[in-house]
């Protein structure tokens, strides 16, 4: 054997008995007992340095580490390299944060059970790996379901949390390097100079792990905290005070980031309403950041009613200003152009603005996939919009939190994934989805004993389960068929008087005695044309449209024979037979792992699946029972025929509003 095999057996023996415990996600497990190998650390006071030597010092169990700081173009400023050789391994990099990123990878395979016997080397592909936290001031957190901000900012900067330590920690070992802290619906009061000083000392503390604090920004904070007449752009006042403004954020916090802003979107302020662009807005705040290196997150998440698509208006608005934003200006695009559904085909910005860095933004949070209660294991939902988007063409990735003061972080303990899915993504968007799900729960879930056919059996759980959510929710390219504010249950019928009608399902559906979806063609909408000419001339025609996104980009009719050689109504039953069926066997999957995880965990995963399949069978019955008045067709034979009736699905009242999720026990009471 390679005498730098990190054998299972010898990891075990150092760290003793192994009990799942939520709180410390994928961490590396201190070792109790057994020798440590000797670990080299380079000539270097910088904190960074002292926290990846100490984090081989108190873990790793495998050869000697020497650490070697030395420029490496090859490197970048993240990446790092591991040469095995007879005397032990060399761990690498230009930067501190590289030695640190390295320092976690050694862990991460050792703790999976993996050797380190190649050399490699391994560079990111994004040097910035950023988390949007949408986190109030009030401690509440907009689409949060883990409880409340980890941000006790009535508390900071005299008072420290550990886990502001923890999770700076816990962001490094997957390679995030950044984190905005608040909510895009954005409070000016952050920048005011108190709140500056509470950011300043959770920058401190992220700071030893390579992790920089950003800000989401209001723009008319010189109208709100220091009462100027206007927040017009292209107003002198008005850039001299965002000037100072940043000189004192920096005076503060030198390594500071830089500014996310959300304008002219959904009542934020922003530029367009002093007759000015996104451009103008944008260049402004670059202007004052650029002195001090900072950046500009842009978002793009608009939809002013420039086109009666939804789906076109951000790239209406948007594409016309390619080549006008500043060095330093990022635009952030979510992934799809309406709102992180279920499943949405690419945001068509992407690729149309060549002369304008970009970064996608993705929803790490589960708002529109069953929040905190269901399993919805979200990389093969970022690997397919890099099928479509390459990874080269953007700059940078953006994750919306899904982290709160939960003792597990993130309410399902099997939204941990996504966060680490995130990491591991933003670090390489090539990894494999199934390799990362693994990998994730030998880290986590997974006792040694666990024999294989069971952990592929939940590997396999986790990979298909985001599909299983859009078979059950909104297969075939619907979309947004929710109820109203919450987010969480089926409303295909909706209606609230007085609503923006594309805030209401059936904008979206359409559907008529004629058929279903939404007409985007060259003949509907034409939302088709904005996609590359290769790309839209499939969308255009029903026949080649691939099946998931039929529904987006067409009205079809209900009796359509569809390239299964079945219509178009029993195939969309049997998406929705197959979502809930495939939850149902996911219960079987994890009853099958109960002697191998931890009993505590198997109990909330348990119940949590109950209440998935109870959904995945509520979603089904209200949108098949609602379709059918439209289609007048019988439910295919091997559907299971719907336990409830359209009448009962209407009155489930889940007694939530906005924002907030339903907890288990009211889930209990109302199905
Ligand atoms: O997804 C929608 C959410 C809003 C959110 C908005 C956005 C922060 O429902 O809660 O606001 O998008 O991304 O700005």
């Amino acid at each position: 054997m390679n005498r730098y095999l990190i054998s299972l057996a010898a990891i075990i023996c150092a760290i003793g008995a192994w009990a799942y415990d939520g709180t410390k996600l994928w961490l590396p497990q201190q070792a109790t007992g057994g020798t440590s190998p000797e670990i080299t650390s380079p000539k270097s006071k910088d904190s960074v340095v002292a926290v990846a030597v100490g984090e081989l010092r108190d873990s790793w169990h495998g050869a000697p580490v020497k650490m070697v700081l030395k420029k490496d173009k090859a490197l970048g400023r993240d990446g790092f390299r591991i040469i095995p050789s007879e005397g032990g391994l060399t761990l690498s990099a230009s930067e501190p944060s590289g030695l640190l990123y390295g320092a976690y990878y050694l862990l991460r395979k050792q703790d999976s059970g993996q050797s380190v016997d190649t050399e490699i080397t391994d560079v990111p592909r994004y040097d910035l790996r950023i988390l949007n936290h949408w986190d109030n001031l009030d401690g509440t957190i907009e689409r949060g379901y883990a409880g409340h901000s980890l941000w006790k900012w009535d508390e900071l900067p005299d008072v420290e949390s550990p886990r502001y330590r923890e999770y700076a920690r816990v962001n490094a070992s997957i390679g995030i390097n950044g984190t905005v802290l608040n909510n895009v619906n954005a409070s000016s009061k952050i920048l005011s100079h108190d709140y500056l000083l509470k950011v300043a000392k959770l920058a401190d503390i992220f700071r030893h792990y390579g992790i920089r604090v950003y800000l989401s920004v209001n723009f008319a904070s010189p109208m709100q905290l220091d009462g100027l007449s206007t927040a017009d752009p292209l107003d002198k006042g008005v850039a001299k005070w965002w000037k100072n403004k940043a000189d004192e954020v920096y005076s503060l916090i030198p390594d500071f980031g830089g500014f996310l802003v959300k304008a002219n979107s959904e009542g934020q302020p922003g530029p367009c309403d002093f007759g000015r662009s996104h451009a103008d807005g944008a260049n402004m705040l670059a202007e004052a950041l650029k002195p001090h290196g900072g950046i500009v997150m842009w978002r793009s998440f608009v939809y002013s009613p420039s086109d009666p698509d939804r789906a076109k208006q951000a790239y209406v608005e948007f594409e016309p200003l390619d080549g006008q934003f500043a060095p330093n200006v990022i635009v952030q695009i979510k992934n799809g152009p309406v709102d992180f559904q279920p499943r949405e085909p690419y945001s068509p910005l992407f690729g149309a603005m060549p002369a304008t860095k970009q970064m996608a933004e993705f929803q790490v949070t589960q708002e529109y996939l069953g929040h905190s209660n269901h399993i919805a294991y979200l990389a093969p939902m970022w690997k397919e919009f890099f099928e479509y988007v390459s990874p080269e063409s953007i700059s940078a990735v953006a994750g919306v939190a899904n982290v709160g003061d939960d003792s597990n972080w993130t309410g399902h303990p099997f939204a941990q994934a996504n966060w680490y899915a995130f990491g591991r993504l933003a670090w390489n968007p090539d990894e494999d989805a199934s390799t990362i799900a693994r990998e994730w729960l030998e880290l986590t879930v997974v006792e040694d004993d666990m024999p294989e056919n069971v952990k592929s059996g939940l590997v396999d759980m986790m990979v298909t389960s985001r599909e299983a959510v859009v078979d059950y929710m909104m297969p075939m390219g619907l979309h947004h068929l929710f109820a109203f504010g919450h987010h969480y249950g089926p409303e295909p019928w909706c209606d609230v008087p007085g609503a923006r009608p594309d805030w209401l399902p059936k904008y979206y559906h359409r559907a008529d005695s004629a058929g279903l979806g939404f007409d985007r063609t060259l003949s509907g909408s034409g939302a088709v044309s904005q996609y590359p000419d290769s790309l839209a001339g499939v969308l255009n025609d029903a026949d080649q449209c691939p099946e998931e996104f039929l529904l987006w980009f067409h009205h079809v009719p209900w009796n359509k024979t569809l390239k299964s050689g079945d219509t178009m109504w029993n195939t969309l039953c049997r998406h929705y037979e197959s979502g809930y069926d495939a939850v149902k066997r996911y219960q079987s999957v994890w009853d099958s792992a109960k002697p191998y995880v931890d009993e505590a965990l198997h109990q909330d995963v348990s119940r949590r699946l109950i209440a998935q399949a109870r959904d995945a069978r509520w979603w089904k019955d209200a949108c098949l029972l609602y379709f059918q008045q439209y289609s007048n067709m019988p439910f295919p034979k091997d559907v299971e025929a719907p336990e409830h009736t359209l009448d009962a699905m209407k009155k489930v009242n889940l007694g939530i509003t906005n924002y907030e999720s339903p907890s288990m026990d009211s889930l209990d009471a109302v199905r």
